[in-house]
């Protein structure tokens, strides 16, 4: 309750921060993308991590508040680095939203009206969703057709570790499968996480998806990913989340 409460002064209080992690290209490694991350520093627990406090907001209904703000922070972050680094920005920028934000019939329009104000490409934009979110209701199914009818692109993320369902697949206009990391773990050894993983990468090259393989660790991982077909990659072997202005750093640096 103290923590849910602090959280409602967070935002007046500028205590959210996003961070930035690099989706990058294999096998070379080059930035393809990046997922922003919400971050909050508390006052007096210092950083309190978002798999703590994303899951209170859903339960106490501020996901809402704190959704639309990283939603207007990352519009206009990308928005920003479209207008100063044009073709070099980051291809793709991707954004979580939360099952409470998917099941608002209102979150379409209001996604329209922040891309239009900031003048933003919604081609730009990913929106990532879960398995479980999306299939909640059918109010999310739908309003995830809607942002994608508005040119966002989709990405079902943690794939593997909800209620996977493969109609999903068939029902909802995905362009990238977020492969779980608990997967990913696995690739090195002769283990079934292997097996699926390697699998995926049929499914998505007959669906017209891209794979992306999450919490790549090592260089080995990445060596065998790159070899059973995977083109996208993300995780610490790559780069950690990073502040924008990192993530810039990356921008001149590139080719
Ligand atoms: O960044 P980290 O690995 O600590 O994130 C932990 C969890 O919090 C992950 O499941 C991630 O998807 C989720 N998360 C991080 N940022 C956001 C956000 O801005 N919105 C939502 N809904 N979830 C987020
Ligand atoms: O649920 P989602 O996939 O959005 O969560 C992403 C989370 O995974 C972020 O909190 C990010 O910090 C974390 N993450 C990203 N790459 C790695 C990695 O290589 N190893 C580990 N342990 N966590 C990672
Ligand atoms: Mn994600
Ligand atoms: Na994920």
């Amino acid at each position: 309750a103290r923590l849910s409460n602090d959280l409602r002064q967070a935002i007046i209080r500028d205590e959210l921060f996003l961070v930035y992690q690099p989706i990058v290209e294999l096998p070379h490694g080059r930035l393809a993308g990046v997922e922003a991350l919400v971050r909050w520093r508390h006052p007096e627990h210092g950083l309190v991590s978002p798999a703590v406090f994303i899951p209170l907001a859903e339960r106490d209904g501020q996901i809402m508040e704190v959704g639309r703000w990283v939603l207007e922070q990352v519009i206009h972050q990308t928005a920003r680095w479209q207008r100063e680094y044009g073709a070099d920005a980051p291809t793709k920028v991707s954004v979580n939203v939360s099952a409470r934000q998917l099941n608002e019939p209102g979150f379409p329009a209001e996604m329209e009206a922040l891309l239009s104000a900031a003048g933003l490409d919604p081609a730009r934009l990913v929106v990532e969703v879960t398995e479980t979110a999306v299939l909640g209701t059918g109010v999310a199914l739908d309003v995830v057709r809607r942002l994608h009818e508005l040119g966002l692109s989709i990405a079902l993320d943690d794939f593997g570790t909800g209620q996977s369902s493969l109609s999903l697949l068939v029902d909802c206009p995905v362009t990238w499968l977020k492969v779980d990391k608990s997967f990913v773990d696995g690739v090195t050894s002769d283990s079934p996480q292997a097996v699926i993983v390697n699998g995926l990468i049929g499914i998505t090259r007959g669906l017209r998806m891209q794979a992306v393989a999450e919490g790549v660790e090592t260089a080995e991982q990445a060596e065998w990913l790159y070899q059973a077909g995977y083109r996208f990659a993300q995780g610490y072997h790559f780069a950690r989340p990073m502040p924008a202005s990192d993530v810039e750093l990356l921008l001149t640096l590139r080719d």
